[in-house]
């Protein structure tokens, strides 16, 4: 470690209690414990101050697609602060990187998408989202189409916008949210809305339905755009029916209305396609990405525009007043260039699609038998597994633990102190690995689960809760 990073783990900890505010932590609970502090990675393990190894099959924050030190990456933003650290786009400037990647970006997105707006984050992004959504309308003559449809425990950001479009209850109550011209509508998530004996396509159907339901209540002229997670990731990675996403499709179509698609985290081959929208059969208008477009090693967002909306921005739009200091920075784009290439030459998104995605989904089935896993489902490199009391038999449903017992964040505890990143999201236990992860690696982390799992089955019985 360089010798400023030369601290104690509990030195460390005090700092990081006195000076820093963590993003979505209480404070005071955080203070009481102590930070666990991660200090080094490589390929798909971290290392804590206390010199202990963690698989990491959260990819940081759904990010690390390429997994950790990658050499690419490093000497690509190496080069590139040394040729040119930093230069802006806004006064008819740009740089090398940030068209090269702007370019690259044209041949790797579904058809139709030739240009992209950078951002710094997905957040960002998202703002960027509502702003090109009601320009956009505006130029076509219809500025009362001002409303944009969302779904509830959507994430979609932290911004004012961002967190507007998201629909997370806890995130509303604070700070008087969403802004004006934001609803939402039920999640396609069976376990909380199905109805007893309804088919999987049919509650798919059904859940699209209450979009059509949204527009009319709203009025069809007034609805600028639905905006979804093709997976629901950080709401608890809830994979739609395969009919959902079509039916979506088929209703903005009727309405004339504006599909986005937020890929933060469904992009860059995460479900197996390059982005989500591939993957369940939906022709965004937009795409909002960020995280594994650079693999996490720097940050770097955006939006890229289909034509739909570009030929009215760029012909008839003039100057459209939005932007960020770090939109297409040089090292950034650099770095995700880098990233591109390492996937498109390791072939990446081939073997999550046909090799390594398949054997994930065969090993999430095969953990169904647990006593303590209700279901287990995956897309991708993404799963979900849901902690319940009872197993459902027969006729009778799965019985659920009560929210206030925090079995998930239980389970999470176990996995933490045994070596493995899995989050908790309420009782559904989550993994999005990174896109490098081999099949023994995959086994693996399944010993490590099934390990916890069992501890946790334990840990619950000592209690009497199962
Ligand atoms: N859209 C989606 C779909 C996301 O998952 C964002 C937008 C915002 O991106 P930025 O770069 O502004 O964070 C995200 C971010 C979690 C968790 O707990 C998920 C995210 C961020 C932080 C925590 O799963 N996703």
């Amino acid at each position: 470690m360089t010798p400023q990073f030369e601290h104690s783990t509990a030195e460390w900890q005090a700092l990081d209690s006195a000076h820093f505010l963590h993003p979505f932590t209480d404070h005071q609970a955080l203070a009481a414990k102590g930070a666990r502090i991660i200090t080094r990675a490589d390929n798909i393990y971290l290392r804590d101050s206390e010199g202990h190894q963690i698989l990491d099959a959260m990819s940081g924050l759904w990010c690390v697609n390429v997994g950790y030190g990658q050499r690419d990456l490093i000497d690509a933003a190496t080069r590139q602060l040394e040729t040119l650290p930093f230069y802006n786009a806004f006064f008819q400037t740009a740089t090398p990187p940030a068209i090269a990647l702007a370019h690259k970006l044209s041949q790797i997105s579904p058809p139709g998408f030739e240009h992209v707006f950078f951002t710094g984050s997905g957040s960002e992004g998202n703002d960027t989202v509502v702003r090109l959504v009601r320009r956009y309308w505006d130029l076509m003559g219809q500025p009362q189409r001002h409303t944009l449809i969302s779904r509830f425990n959507a994430y979609h950001g932290s911004t004012m916008a961002g967190a507007s479009l998201g629909g997370m209850s806890d995130m509303h109550a604070q700070g008087g949210l969403p802004i004006p011209g934001i609803v939402h509508i039920d999640q396609p998530y069976q376990v909380q809305h199905g109805l007893p004996g309804e088919s999987r396509d049919d509650f798919g159907r059904r859940a699209a339905s209450w979009l059509e339901a949204k527009i009319l209540e709203v009025g069809a002229d007034q609805v600028a755009a639905f905006i979804g997670e093709p997976v629901q990731g950080a709401g608890g990675v809830i994979i739609p029916p395969e009919t959902y996403w079509p039916e979506i499709q088929r209703i903005c179509d009727r309405y004339g209305i504006l599909l986005l698609s937020d890929e933060v985290i469904c992009g860059f081959g995460r479900t197996g396609h390059w982005f989500g929208c591939e993957r369940f059969g939906f022709r965004p208008d937009l795409i909002t990405f960020a995280k594994g477009i650079t693999s996490g090693y720097i940050p770097l967002g955006g939006v890229l525009v289909g034509e739909r909306i570009a030929k009215v921005l760029i012909e008839q739009g003039g100057e459209f007043s939005h932007g960020y200091t770090y939109s297409g920075h040089p090292v950034a784009c650099a770095v995700a260039l880098a990233n591109l290439a390492l996937i498109e030459r390791e072939g990446l998104v081939q073997r999550v699609h046909n090799d390594t995605g398949p054997y994930l989904a065969s090993c999430f089935a095969a953990l169904q038998d647990h006593s303590l896993v209700g279901d287990a489902e995956t897309c991708g490199l993404m799963g979900a597994l849901r902690l319940v009391r009872r197993k459902a038999s027969g006729a009778t449903a799965a019985e659920a633990f009560a929210p206030e017992q925090s079995v998930g964040m239980l389970c999470r505890g176990h996995c933490f102190a045994n070596g493995l990143i899995m989050r908790a999201v309420g009782d559904r236990m989550i993994i999005a690995p990174p896109l490098v992860m081999t099949r023994a690696q995959i086994d693996e982390m399944m010993g490590l689960i099934r390990r916890c799992l069992d501890l946790s089955w334990a840990d619950l019985q000592q209690r009497g809760w199962v």
